[in-house]
């Protein structure tokens, strides 16, 4: 059995990076619903984050959306972060919301639009030498919607172009980690659409490029855990934007719609070491609470991570080996069932215990009168949304 001290440790090491638009006002593409006490500025949403740290101990990083947090000084924004015990995470670029875009960013067939493009990904690069980033994450709506439309190796050519050059502007400790998405906006083709794009992409750009698993960007019935197992074998697999789909792009509350999935992903991290801090693997969410509670779905989402993990930790690697090893088909699928189905409720509350946390951290959430004080406070000025 695994010890249960190195199982504590490893929860208590866990990091999970919220993403600010998650605080602020979402919708789908019908209605976007505004709810009250939502951020006006990207410093409120730093505030809302700190509340997620503060009842759960593993939430220290906020991912960042250019232009939607766009601010005039950086610095002022680090430390705000700091101030609350945050660090401020990936960068995300933005080549999705201007009419200059619609026939694709990086791989438009113009190059003054890719240039455009190019910039904006280089000024990314800048922000994150002022906020101590380590990762800019590219996300490209690029595609096509009609057979012929455009030649689509030569789109694969502009992309690497505009790839290479962001690369070379990386600094040391800088890494470029390329997200892929079956369809949507586009959808005949997309210039990114599965891993092994990302993966022969960033192969070539060289170490600082790896690849982001967004849980929501596949084909229904995709093996994910495959995917990760695989990336993690290559040394390729950069971070996961964490997430719940039914359908398509859902972007719900991880764990909500599969937790056997969830857990048999976090299997293959726990298994092929990819929480060892020498991985490099970030584990971020990547949701939009358009309809739920925001605040509370995100310390939900963040409990449904640690959950799973906490399942995967005591997979009992020696009997699953031994079971493998004998041909025991069902014995090696036992073994993985017994872990998935513990109820790890009780052992996580005492390793938030432990830690001087609430062992209830939604309860604590709401004890803390932070959602009546946003309520009371954030009022006048814009709420901080998606911009779509
Ligand atoms: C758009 O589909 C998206 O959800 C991508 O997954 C990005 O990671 C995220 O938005 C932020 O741009
Ligand atoms: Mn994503």
């Amino acid at each position: 059995m695994p010890d249960l001290s190195a199982v504590k440790a490893a929860l208590r090491a866990q990091e999970i990076e919220t993403p600010s638009w998650g605080y602020g006002n979402s919708g789908t593409r019908f209605k976007v619903f505004a709810q009250t006490g939502v951020p006006r500025d990207p410093f409120e949403k730093l505030d809302d984050a700190a509340q997620v740290h503060a009842a759960t101990g593993v939430a220290p990083r906020v991912s960042l959306h250019i232009p939607w947090d766009r601010v005039p000084d950086y610095a002022a924004l680090t430390a705000h972060a700091k101030a609350q015990g945050l660090t401020l995470g990936a960068i995300n670029s933005n080549t999705f919301q201007e009419d200059d875009y619609k026939l694709g960013s990086v791989t438009h067939p113009d190059a003054r639009v890719r240039r455009r493009a190019v910039n904006h990904l280089l000024e990314c690069v800048d922000i994150m030498d002022a906020t101590g980033s380590r990762d800019l994450k590219l996300w490209f709506a690029d595609g096509t919607n009609y057979p012929g439309q455009d030649d689509v190796v030569a789109r694969q050519d502009r992309l690497f172009e505009a790839l290479s050059e962001v690369y070379a502007r990386l600094g040391d400790e800088q890494r470029m980690i390329l997200e892929y998405k079956l369809f949507e906006p586009a959808f005949y083709t997309t210039d990114v659409p599965d891993w092994g794009t990302s993966y022969a992409h960033c192969l070539k750009l060289g170490e600082k490029a790896k690849v982001v698993v967004d849980t929501g960007h596949h084909a229904p019935g995709t093996n994910i855990e495959f995917i990760v197992a695989l990336l993690l074998r290559e040394d390729k697999l950069g971070a996961f934007d964490f997430n719940s789909r039914f359908y398509a792009d859902d972007d719900l509350m991880v764990g909500a719609a599969d937790p056997f999935q969830l857990f048999r992903i976090l299997h293959e991290v726990t298994k092929n070491g990819g929480f060892q801090p020498n991985r490099h693997v970030a584990f971020m969410l990547d949701q939009c609470h358009n309809i739920e509670a925001k605040i509370p779905a995100v310390i939900r989402s963040v409990m449904n991570v640690q959950e799973a993990t906490a399942k995967a930790l005591l997979v009992d690697l020696d009997a699953l080996r031994a079971a493998q090893q004998a041909g025991d088909v069902l014995g090696a699928n036992a073994v993985l069932m017994d872990a998935y189905n513990t109820d790890v409720r009780p052992l996580l509350r005492e390793v938030r215990e432990e830690q001087g946390l609430d062992p209830d951290p939604i309860g604590a959430y709401r004890a803390s009168g932070w959602q009546e004080r946003i309520v009371a406070e954030r009022v006048g000025g814009h709420q901080a949304g998606w911009g779509a």
